[in-house]
């Protein structure tokens, strides 16, 4: 019998995912509720052909340099800012993500966002579960009005879209984008979305949605400066990546109520948060969910391993985020 390709499962997975890959694969897995360490990880992947990760786990020419055998990163997100494509494309390794999966489960997470924070339905349930709820009053919990409102989305792709779709035809809200480059006037009229600049984007804008990668380009797109162009009243929702907004900056903002409120699923420097954003209570914080659905996760579980196998049965990846140079000793 052929040789079987060595494989890790870096993270926990759903355990028929796990069967199918040990149907075809040599495979170790940590099933521990455990990031690797990037040493640990280097040394697990010491002997490995390929890799089952998600964006917590660091692909970086340090890694690269430890694991001569590597050839697949198979990365069980749409995002890939833990990948250093260059160092990979350099060291003949493929990557892969899993885009398409998620798109619609995780437009739907970005309307709950806004949709609690603009409401303020965690601080209403807190209040409400600490028996501070005495009588009605008319302003109480009383937050800032969403369908027919202006929604600016930052980062126009999939799920961008998908949000300006809910949005547009949904809640009849007037929305505007602003993106790398401007969408093609079939999808610009599918989602019935605007193209403008960031900043009149910024100013103008009743809710600020973010769906950006994170790249260097993008690191604190939302700082000091851009949360003083937002409206007082406005809302500010991330689902993208931790990075992209200075969360230090934004728990200014929000304490000095010079935007009304925000959404926040990822965070800098993730799973840690911002002493002074749990400070505060005009936040929604969730803890990076918003693809967590059963079987939207199962669905990027089974793309990720579905990439490993037809890499490695000569198909070539299904969904691949570079072309890397092929190897000196292939
Ligand atoms: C993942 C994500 O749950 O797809 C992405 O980019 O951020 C999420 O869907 C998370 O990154 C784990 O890989």
């Amino acid at each position: 019998a052929a040789v079987r390709p060595r494989i890790l499962v870096a993270r926990a997975v759903f355990p028929d995912v796990l069967e199918r890959l040990r149907a075809v694969f040599d495979v170790e897995a940590n099933q521990e509720d455990q990031i690797l360490a990037p040493a640990e990880l280097a040394h697990r992947l010491a002997d490995k052909q390929g890799v089952l990760t998600t964006a917590s786990e660091r692909i970086d020419a340090a890694l690269l340099a430890a694991c001569p055998q590597l050839r697949i990163v198979a990365n069980m997100a749409v995002g890939f800012n833990n990948f250093d494509v260059d160092a990979m494309g350099a060291a003949g390794v493929q990557g892969t993500n899993t885009p398409d999966v998620l798109t619609e489960t995780t437009a739907d997470f970005g309307f709950a966002l806004l949709m609690a924070t603009a409401r303020r339905l965690t601080e209403a349930e807190h209040y409400l579960r600490a028996g501070q709820w005495k009588q009605w009053r008319y302003d109480q919990f009383a937050g800032a009005e969403v369908h027919g409102s202006r929604l600016g989305i930052i980062g126009m792709g999939r799920i961008g879209q998908g949000i300006a779709r809910r949005a547009a035809h949904g809640f009849g809200m007037d929305v505007v984008y602003h993106n790398r480059s401007r969408l093609a006037p079939d999808l610009e009229a599918a989602c019935k979305a605007r193209y403008v600049g960031k900043e009149e984007l910024l100013r103008t804008a009743d809710h600020v949605l973010l769906v950006l990668p994170y790249t260097p380009a993008s690191h604190h797109a939302i700082g000091a400066a851009e949360l003083a162009l937002m409206k007082p009243t406005a809302t500010l929702v991330n689902i993208a990546r931790g990075g992209i907004v200075d969360d230090a900056a934004l728990a200014v903002a929000l304490r000095e109520q010079r935007i009304a409120a925000a959404g926040l699923d990822v965070f800098e420097g993730e799973p840690r948060v911002h002493p002074d954003l749990l400070a505060l209570s005009n936040v929604v914080l969730t803890p990076h969910i918003a693809s967590a659905t059963v079987p939207t996760r199962r669905a990027m579980a089974t793309l990720a391993a579905d990439n490993l196998i037809a890499f490695f049965d000569g198909r070539g990846p299904l969904t691949p985020v570079n072309t890397p140079a092929p190897r000196k000793y292939d």
